[in-house]
């Protein structure tokens, strides 16, 4: 039986920047239709992003494929696209990549991919240093998306967060949860443990996945997540027959030393789908889907999320704000 969720509102610590949306296909010197979830973080002194670009006609709400761009900005709120989208990253198997998550690790800049392949949606990290040539590292087996990387080691090992989609084990259904995995080399992958379930979230019944990248704070590693409600009486809201699911976002604070353990956790969602471009107009209404965030010295964490699946949008809130916001919450207790 699905739980009816209902109205939600945005906590009050976050705030759109009144310029919204900072991308949209407009911006785009090729040909782009949906310009949305982005990865971005700050590299040689600029800010990056990487965004994921539907192609195909508005006009027409069809779309022909996917490819990713590449832009900069000195602020993180004013982009310039480079001229071409990123070459492909192709592989054996591989269909699309898409939903890129960007972090600077040891100096290089690592690539996580939601990778369509013919044999099911698979998690990918890539590691590149010029934006022109990229390396797969690993590829999960399916079904699994939605993967973040840790930005350091943590006790000698990387870290990482994953987002599997079972369909047998949580009664056949979607009901999805945010797994964590740790690595000596960023290949191989093992140690995993559920993390976070959509019975934990008591704005979601459907699923769950990591957001942005987590950022490290003296407190924690301050992650934030996707959290999907389903209500049946939805009906048309984008381009498809029919769209019932909501996209909000939560956050939550992780052990510094031990990203294992929930340390603090928002009982409520962070940012819900409340302004015009992201409950209308849009290639699925009611979604707002961060895949970016940057932590500025001045404690301000710049949150970057694609909205109703079209267009890209930032928002703001002070690091202090989302930590208390997870302390206020309380510790989860775990699965262990
Ligand atoms: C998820 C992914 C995202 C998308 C979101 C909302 O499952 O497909 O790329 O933004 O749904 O439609």
């Amino acid at each position: 039986m699905l739980n009816l969720i209902g109205p939600l509102s945005s906590s009050p610590v976050i705030h759109r920047y009144p310029g919204n949306p900072v991308l949209t296909a407009a911006d785009v010197p090729y040909p782009a239709t949906l310009v949305f979830n982005a990865g971005v973080c700050k590299y040689q002194g600029k800010y990056v992003m990487v965004f994921r670009n539907d192609y195909g006609s508005a006009a027409e709400q069809r779309l022909d494929g996917t490819n990713l761009g590449l832009a900069y900005s000195d602020d993180g709120i004013h982009w310039t696209v480079q001229s071409r989208p990123l070459p492909d990253i192709s592989g054996r198997d591989i269909v699309r990549v898409y939903d890129p998550r960007l972090i600077v690790l040891e100096g290089r800049v690592y690539m996580c991919l939601a990778v369509d392949t013919h044999h099911g949606v698979r998690g990918g990290i890539a590691v590149t240093d010029d934006f022109e040539h990229f390396e797969v590292l690993t590829l999960s087996v399916p079904d699994n998306r939605n993967i973040v990387l840790f930005s350091e080691k943590i006790g000698g090992k990387y870290i990482r967060l994953e987002r599997p989609f079972p369909v047998y084990g949580r009664g056949g259904g979607e009901r999805f949860d945010i797994w964590i995995a740790d690595s000596p080399d960023l290949r191989y992958w093992g140690n995993f443990e559920l993390l976070l379930a959509v019975e934990d979230i008591p704005y979601a019944n459907t699923k769950l996945g990591p957001a942005a990248p987590p950022i490290k704070t003296p407190q924690g590693w301050l992650t934030t997540f996707h959290a999907v409600d389903t209500d049946p009486s939805r009906g048309k809201n984008g381009w498809e027959p029919f769209w019932r699911k909501r996209y909000t976002a939560g956050v939550m604070l992780l052990d510094l030393e031990n990203p294992y353990k929930v340390i603090g956790l928002y009982r409520e969602p962070l940012l819900v789908p409340e302004a015009p471009y992201e409950v209308s107009g849009g290639f699925r209404n009611h979604a707002v889907f961060p895949c970016g965030a940057v932590l500025e010295e001045s404690g301000e964490v710049k949150i970057y999320y694609g909205a109703a699946d079209i267009v890209l949008c930032l928002a703001t809130a002070h690091v202090d704000d989302l930590i208390k916001l997870c302390l206020e919450g309380g510790p989860h207790p775990g699965y262990a």
